[in-house]
């Protein structure tokens, strides 16, 4: 969204940390996407009182706790619908969702593709450890077949789907990769995603140092590679090529940016088209609906 609204405070990274401890194992990436959060708070001097910080359930989804902002901790899966309404219903909010990819793409991957379409505006930070971890170590769509977990005792018996392939192709407005070890860079992709109009998705891969066991800040490392010089935010094709990984590695930074119009701008047109004619009256529109 347009930060203009939003620039009313000057806080340090850690002014932004709720009296909740983080409950997080040792070395979880988790903390680094936390921090991340923060510093892009701070740099952004986005008002507390102007933030919404959405989540599901998961260890990922416990993220609002520990941000200072009004918060909803929803229904597993759900965070995305709940936002999406927040954010109809409030423009004028800073809202942003965080959560795991068991959460957004397994029983909530039904909401990603509508968000993405509608361009609702909105922050979405995917905290991508390819596991569940809140409830210890299940396979996730992100797993990869190599992985051995509590449901997976011989390995996975599919393909991993791809968080940005998925979103370059239902619309995503912004889309963007990045690894917990890299705060500065996660911090950069957030804020730009928070000043972004219309859906802002920031994938990061964030290592689970107790249920997964190969996706290791090492894995991690080697896995992702920046975005060369000179690559076109704005050429949805060139996105989607680095996107598929030619060459094996992950693409770090943002792959895509563009201006539509948001949800509400759309919404807002509607209203302008019809409003004031005889025919628009919203409680008409209730009584048909009554049983
Ligand atoms: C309706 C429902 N189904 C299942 C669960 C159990 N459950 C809680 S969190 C979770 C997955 C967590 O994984 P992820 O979203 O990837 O987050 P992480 O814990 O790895 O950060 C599941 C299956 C639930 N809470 N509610
Ligand atoms: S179980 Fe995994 S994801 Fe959850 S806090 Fe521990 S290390 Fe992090």
């Amino acid at each position: 969204m347009s930060t203009a609204a939003l620039h009313q405070v000057q806080m340090k990274p850690k002014e932004y940390k709720s009296e909740v401890p983080v409950v997080w194992c040792p070395g979880c990436g988790h903390f680094g996407i936390l921090n991340s959060i923060y510093r892009a708070l701070s740099e952004l001097g986005i008002d507390p009182t102007k933030m919404m910080s959405i989540s599901g359930i998961g260890c990922s989804s416990r993220t609002p706790y520990f941000i200072k902002s009004y918060k909803m901790h929803t229904l597993h899966g759900r965070a995305g619908a709940v936002a999406t309404g927040a954010q109809i219903a409030r423009p004028d909010l800073a809202v942003m969702v965080t959560g795991g990819d068991g959460d957004g793409f397994s029983i909530g991957g039904g909401h990603m593709p509508h968000m993405a379409r509608k361009n609702v505006d909105m922050t979405y930070v995917l905290y991508d450890n390819g596991i569940y971890g809140l409830t210890k170590g299940q396979y996730s769509p992100t797993s990869r077949p190599e992985l051995k977990a509590y449901t997976t005792p011989y390995g996975g018996p599919d393909q991993p789907m791809d968080p940005m392939l998925y979103m370059l192709t239902y619309g995503a407005t912004y889309v963007a990769q990045a690894f917990a070890g890299k705060p500065k860079v996660c911090a950069d992709l957030i804020k730009g995603a928070i000043e972004h109009k219309g859906f802002a998705y920031v994938n990061i891969f964030s290592q689970c140092t107790s249920f997964n066991h190969i996706d290791t800040v090492e894995f991690y490392r080697d896995l992702m590679e920046e975005i060369p010089a000179g690559h076109d935010v704005a050429d949805l094709g060139a996105a989607m090529e680095l996107a598929r990984r030619p060459h094996g590695k992950a693409p770090m930074g943002l792959l895509y940016q563009v201006k539509k119009p948001t949800l509400v701008d759309q919404l807002e047109a509607i209203v302008k088209k019809v409003g004031g004619h005889p025919d628009y009256d919203l409680s008409k529109i209730v009584d048909i609906s009554r049983p």
